[in-house]
Order: structure tokens, then sequence, then C-alpha cells
């Protein structure tokens, strides 16, 4: 150091190295300073340009498992003759490209394509939603090409708002938050991660409500929320939809909000009492108070995947959560004993909601979600959380109520189920009153039981086919297909539960009717009129199609378990989550107790 002090005090002293210290200083200013401010001025004045969302060449994908470059078209036979399962998983990967090349070719930049008419919408947030509920599908089904180039798409992703446009929460969470995640969790890629932590964070002002039940929506950018049509409540869905994917953030990121935040909300679930509405879940609720603002009870649209979490929290956790396992076990036990009913002909098993305590017999295609979630409890439950008797009730409820959707499909002149349809009830149609009609299942169940348990438990026998109106036993109160994953979600469960065929015939059987009605040039159309084959298709192709109902329809027909129901869980919007367990420190730091209610 002080030889070093030395030398540059003679430079100084000395006149030409002087001069020739100072113009070399000089010239590393220049070389280093001018050209970045120059470069920062030009970039001042240039508007900042989005690079493509995809490049120009659609990607090309290497030849798969069969030796097809594209698979085979869906009714063309193996080529040594045999229509396997697996020349059938391929038919449905083709349908997958099929679908996606029509977003890739004239929506990319926004959410959905419009499959009528090559257009695009924006219906949730303008991110480009279909290639984030791609992700998963496109991996599974070994899309490599694809997934590589969507994740160049995520990579750019900011989950920017305009400051007068929101997130809806719900939406949000369980198709953008569960697609990225399930996509980090299959593929380890980290920008995966990264993109799913900032839409964690960015979302999380929805839970600041005074009871910390969601609202609607938020604004990403600025954190402001707004309420919904339901202004000042809260649909029970929406509050308990955000579990396994705020659960499973917390424990990649080691964040707490997002465990506490949404933990807080079950919570209120389990102080709530349901005594007027004999222990099930009323679809409002009060976002300021916390408490339900009606009696309806149900388990379609505004309440469905409610149910579906309570179980799920528990398998994604290692089976660790016992009190939402045991909310689980009360409610659909409840379920089982208020909302299940049979017709009296065709004894067709179906789930519906009730209004102060009486049943309206509707039926929803929302409501085929059911099935496939009675059927995962009763193979995974242990024995001090069901009983044997439970258990039977559990797995023959799951049966019937996916024989009635699959007769739902079975009955439609396209071979595709309506949204939504009304069980007649004879009392009402004839004059005469008719004794035991739409009997509640659980009183036909212990008269099964009391004479014996002959042939199939009531409800649970292949449903009689009826193409007649008048022999259905139900009318149609909405008459669209849209490309909804329900009922295949269920026959997909059943399958790996109970091993039987028939669920993967039937899968097939809707996957070619909508090959037939429902496939279009620019996609997959919803289907407008399920008894009318003529009618044209509705211009819409929603993300769940590429998300849920392809990736079922795969999964059915893929031999190998590619997503083990013991090992991974699929959130609503069918994006599986690996099963974790919680570490010590999580435990201490999240305040995680495995209390039991
Ligand atoms: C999907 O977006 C999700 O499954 C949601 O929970 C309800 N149903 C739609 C598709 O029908």
């Amino acid at each position: 150091m002080a030889v070093a002090l030395l030398d540059l005090s003679t430079i100084a002293r000395r006149p030409i190295p002087r001069l020739i210290a100072i113009v070399t200083i000089l010239a590393l200013f220049v070389f280093f300073f001018v050209p970045n401010s120059l470069e920062s001025k030009r970039f001042a004045n240039t508007p900042y340009v989005r690079p493509p969302f995809f490049p120009d060449h659609p990607p090309h994908e290497r030849p798969q498992r069969h030796g097809h470059l594209r698979p085979p078209h869906p009714h063309a036979k193996h080529p040594h003759g045999v229509d396997t399962w697996a020349t059938r998983a391929d038919a449905v990967k083709d349908a997958f490209l099929h679908a996606y090349g029509a977003y890739r070719e004239h929506a990319s930049g926004h959410d959905e394509v419009l499959p009528l008419t090559n257009g695009s919408v924006d219906s949730f947030n303008g991110w480009g939603l279909t290639v984030v509920e791609s992700l998963d599908t496109m991996w599974l089904m070994g899309l490599r090409s694809h997934f590589d180039e969507a994740i160049g798409v995520v990579a750019n992703m900011t989950f920017h708002l305009e400051p007068h446009a929101y997130a809806p929460f719900f939406e949000t969470i369980i198709r953008y938050l569960g697609g990225l995640l399930s996509a980090y969790a299959l593929s380890g890629d980290s920008i995966l991660l990264a993109r799913a932590d900032d839409l964690g964070s960015m979302m999380l002002p929805a839970l600041e409500t005074r009871s910390g039940l969601p609202i609607y929506a938020v604004n990403t950018v600025s954190g402001k929320t707004k309420y919904g049509w339901t202004s000042g409540k809260t649909l029970w869905a929406e509050a308990l939809s955000c579990q396994l994917e705020y659960k499973y953030l917390a424990y990649l990121t080691g964040r707490k909000p997002y465990y506490r935040k949404v933990e807080d909300i079950m919570q209120i679930m389990y102080a709530a009492n349901l005594t007027k509405t004999q222990d099930l879940f009323p679809t409002v609720w009060d976002t300021v108070r916390g408490t339900p603002t009606t009696d309806v009870v149900s388990v379609g649209a505004f309440a469905d995947s409610a149910y579906e979490y309570m179980l799920k929290q528990w398998l994604l956790t290692g089976r660790s959560d016992t009190q939402a396992r045991n909310l689980y076990v009360r409610s659909a036990n409840a379920i089982i004993s208020h909302l299940l009913f049979l017709t009296p002909n065709r004894r067709l098993l179906y789930v519906t909601d009730l209004s102060t305590n009486k049943p309206t017999h509707t039926f929803e295609h929302l409501s085929c979600f059911l099935p496939g979630v009675l059927a995962l409890g009763a193979k995974t439950l242990p024995a001090d959380a069901l009983s044997p008797h439970e258990r039977a009730r559990h797995l023959a409820a799951a049966q019937g109520l996916a024989q009635t959707c699959w007769a739902l499909y079975a009955d439609a002149q396209t071979g595709l189920a309506p949204d939504e349809v009304v069980m007649h009830r004879p009392a009402q149609n004839s004059s005469t009153s008719v004794a035991g009609v739409n009997m509640p299942w659980e009183d036909a169940m212990d008269e099964w039981d009391a004479a014996g348990r002959g042939g199939a438990a009531p409800g649970t026998a292949d449903p009689v086919s009826a193409r007649r109106l008048d022999d259905r036993e139900y009318d149609m109160r909405k008459r669209s297909w849209l490309l909804r994953p329900e009922a295949v979600e269920s026959f997909y469960v059943l399958w790996r539960v109970t091993g039987d065929v028939r669920w993967r015939e039937r899968g097939w059987a809707v996957f070619e009717a909508m090959e037939k009605t429902a496939r279009v040039a620019g996609g997959y159309a919803s289907v407008m009129d399920v008894d009318d084959v003529e009618r044209a298709g509705k211009n819409e192709m929603p993300s769940y199609f590429l998300a849920e109902t392809l990736k079922y329809l795969y999964l059915l027909f893929t031999d190998e378990e590619l997503i083990p129901l013991d090992r991974w869980v699929f959130n609503t919007e069918a994006h599986p989550l690996p099963v974790f367990e919680w570490t010590d420190w999580e435990r201490e730091m999240y305040g995680i107790n495995s209390m039991s209610i």
C-alpha cells in the first residue's frame, strides 16, 4: 500500500506522466458513461414495445410415444387395426393441439379464442389465460415445444391492469395461480414459481376485508378492491377455493401471509353455526361480518369447490389437516342426508339445492364434480374418520350420481349433456299425489339395507336409455353444453378408484360426441342445444376446456397413471399440485395446528 502511494505521488509531480494519467481517466469516463446516458435518453423517447406474444413459427413437436408425428384422427383405428386406449389418448392430444392451435393463431395475446369468428376475448384480465391454463396439460401430453414456447410468454407476464380494471379473485386464483403452480410442480422451471409469487402477493389485498372473507376483485397495481354483483357479499365457493393454491404457495415460498390469510377463512367456517341449515354451508356470506346471509344450500355454482377443498386440504398437506378433513366428512354426510333424491321410475340419483329446507329438484352439470370427490374421500379417508357404513354410502352415492351425469349425456340427441335440468315430480304433474316419489336417497338406502341388499344399491344401476322426452324424468332448463369438465372429471376418478372400465367407455362416448358436434375449424365451440344436432354452436371456447376437459379425458385413456391420486391433488380447475408435508418451523411460524373439530 505504501509503495502504491509513493508511485502515485511521483506521477502527480511529473508533467508528462500527469498528462497521460489525465487523458486516460477522461477516455475511461467517455467510454463507460457517455454511451449509457445517450442510450437511456434514447429509451426515454421510445415508447415501450411489448415483445411478440408468440414467435412467428408455431412450435414443432418431435415424434411422440406411439411413433406418430401427429396423433391419428380420433375415428381412425390403430395401425394394426386395434382401437386401443393409447390411440384414444392420442386422439385427445390431437384435439388439444387443434384447440390450442386455434387460440395461438387467432387469439394470441388475449385470454380466449372465439372459435366461430376467429376472434379473441379478454374474459379474465387479458394476460393470456389460455396459455397459463394449458401449461400443465401440455406437459402431461409431452408437448414439450409448446410448453417451452408458453414459458416464454409467462416470463413476460406482468399481471398489469389499467386503473379501472379488476382481477376477479376466484377465477384468477383457480385458473392463473393454480396453472402456474401446477406447471412449476411438474416442470421445476423457476420462472413459474417467480410469477406465481408475484401474482399471489398482488391478489392478497382481496383478503383485507373486515371478516377476512375475500372481496370480489382486486386491481393488481393499486391494490384497490371492489365488490361484484353480489355487492357486500362473498359466494361460499369464492371463500374456500383459494386454500390449496395459497397453502402450496406458502409451502414453496416460506411466506407466512399466504398461509395465515386463507387459514383465517377456514377458522370462520369451523366456528360457523349451521344448525338452521342442517350442517350444510349457505351459499352467500356477508363479506364484512363473516356470517351467512341466506339459508339456501347447494353443491352447485355458488358452493361446489368449497366442499371439494375441505377434503383436498387434508390430502394436499400429507393428510395432516384433520380439522378440514373432519369438516368434509360432516358436510359430505349432510349432503347425503339432505340433498340426494331418486326419481321414481328410472331411479336417477341426483343432488339438488335446498331453500328454507325445501328441495328445488334442480340438478346442475356443475354438480357432476361431486361423485369424483365422494369417491376420492371413500378411497382415502381412514377408518377413524369414516365408518364402514359411511364409506359404503359415500361410494354408492358417487357411483349413482355419476350414472345420472352419464344418463344426461346418453339421453341427448347430440350425446352431450345439458347444463341444468329440473327433475319431474309426478305428484305435481298428475292429479293424484304419488307417495314416495323423488324420495330421499337415504330412505331408499335404509330400505335396501333392511331388505338384505339384494341387487344394485338404489340409483347405482346402469340407467335405462330414454331418448323420448316423456321417459326422461326431467326437463332441460339450460339446454347448452358448455365444454364443461365435471362429468369426465368424475368418470376419471371413478375409473382410478374402482377400476371399472365402464367409466372409461363413457368418457370415450363423450369425446366422440364432442368431436362430432363441438369441433369447428376455429377450435371447439360450446353447443347451444344438446337436443338439436343442426343448431349452430356458441362462439366461445373457455380456457377450462384445455385445462380440465381435455386433461381429464387424456388421463382417462392413458394406461399409466401419470398423476397418482395419492401423490397429487387436482385443484378445482384440474391443475395438479403435489402432496407436501409442513416442516416443524413452518408449523411454528405459521401457527399450524392439527386439532380435530
Ligand atoms: C371451472 O372453471 C372450475 O371447475 C370451477 O370450479 C367451476 N367449473 C368450471 C368449469 O365448468
